[in-house]
């Protein structure tokens, strides 16, 4: 029978996500992927700003850590520095959709050779529940306790759609992890982002559709529901770039 055993792509340090947060189950099936791939011993992981500040601590591989959405930036330097190692980053809507926009895109359109974990909650999660670039229409916030008016405060932007259109993506899809087909699939996913990177194929992003139960106000399994039910219909899931065969350049 098989055995659920500890993977050696995370650290013993217990996780500090709330309950229900699949944070962590993102940060299991990324040090999966980095353990069956054999890449652990020359990965540097960029952790961000947001509650996976702390994925430092986490993953079992070479860390930096770059406030503010400078991630795709520092994993610029980091990689070219470098380019025998992989890089990724791993960032929240926040960091990745808000602060970090510009680094995002140029990066992407640079066709940088690096994975990037998008995790999008449609909510500033650490710092309380702010409204997100993702945030819904209509979504209740602590900015916007009547919903999002997007008349006053735009429209929520869909990433991998956007990023798709640029040269530089070789690769980019949205996933989620809101039951066991799917965390399998997200586990795909985000292996093909790396081989994509282990081939030199050219920038890769995996976007997450993840829960926030904290501060949605929802019990776990209800915050799933929500997922399901309000953001997999705007955020659709699927390939929406695949260009690893041949590549960017
Ligand atoms: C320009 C700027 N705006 C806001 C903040 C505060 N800030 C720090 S962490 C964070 C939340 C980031 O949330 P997200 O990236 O969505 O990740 P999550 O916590 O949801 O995992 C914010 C808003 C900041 N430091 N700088
Ligand atoms: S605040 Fe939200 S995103 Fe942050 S750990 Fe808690 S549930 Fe997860």
């Amino acid at each position: 029978m098989a055995e659920f055993k500890k993977t050696k792509g995370l650290t013993d340090a217990p996780f500090h996500y709330c309950p229900g947060c699949t944070h962590g189950i993102v940060h299991r099936l990324v040090a999966e992927v980095l353990e069956e791939l054999g890449i652990l011993g020359k990965t540097v992981g960029v952790a961000p700003v947001g509650c996976a500040v702390m994925a430092y601590d986490y993953f079992n591989c070479d860390m930096i850590q770059a406030p503010h959405g400078r991630a795709p930036a520092v994993a610029t330097g980091a990689k070219r520095a470098n380019p025998d190692n992989i890089i990724f980053t791993y960032q929240g809507d926040g960091d990745l959709a808000a602060i970090g926009t510009a680094e995002t895109v140029h990066a992407a359109t640079r066709g940088e050779n690096i994975t990037v974990i998008f995790i999008n909650n449609a909510i500033y999660g650490m710092t309380g529940g702010q409204m997100a670039p993702t945030t819904l229409a209509n979504q209740v916030t602590q900015t916007t306790p009547y919903g999002r008016d997007v008349t006053r405060a735009g429209f929520p932007i869909r990433m991998s759609e956007m990023l798709s259109t640029l040269e530089g993506v070789a690769y980019a899809e949205r996933v989620t992890v809101d039951n066991v087909p799917n965390v399998r699939n997200a586990k795909k996913a985000i292996k093909k982002a790396f081989e994509a990177q282990i081939n030199k194929k050219g920038f890769s992003i995996i976007e997450v559709l993840s829960t926030c139960p904290t501060n949605w106000g929802l019990e776990p399994v209800e915050a799933l529901k929500w997922l399901r039910e309000n953001m997999i219909p705007h955020y659709p899931l699927g390939v929406y770039k695949d260009n690893t065969e041949k590549g960017v350049f």
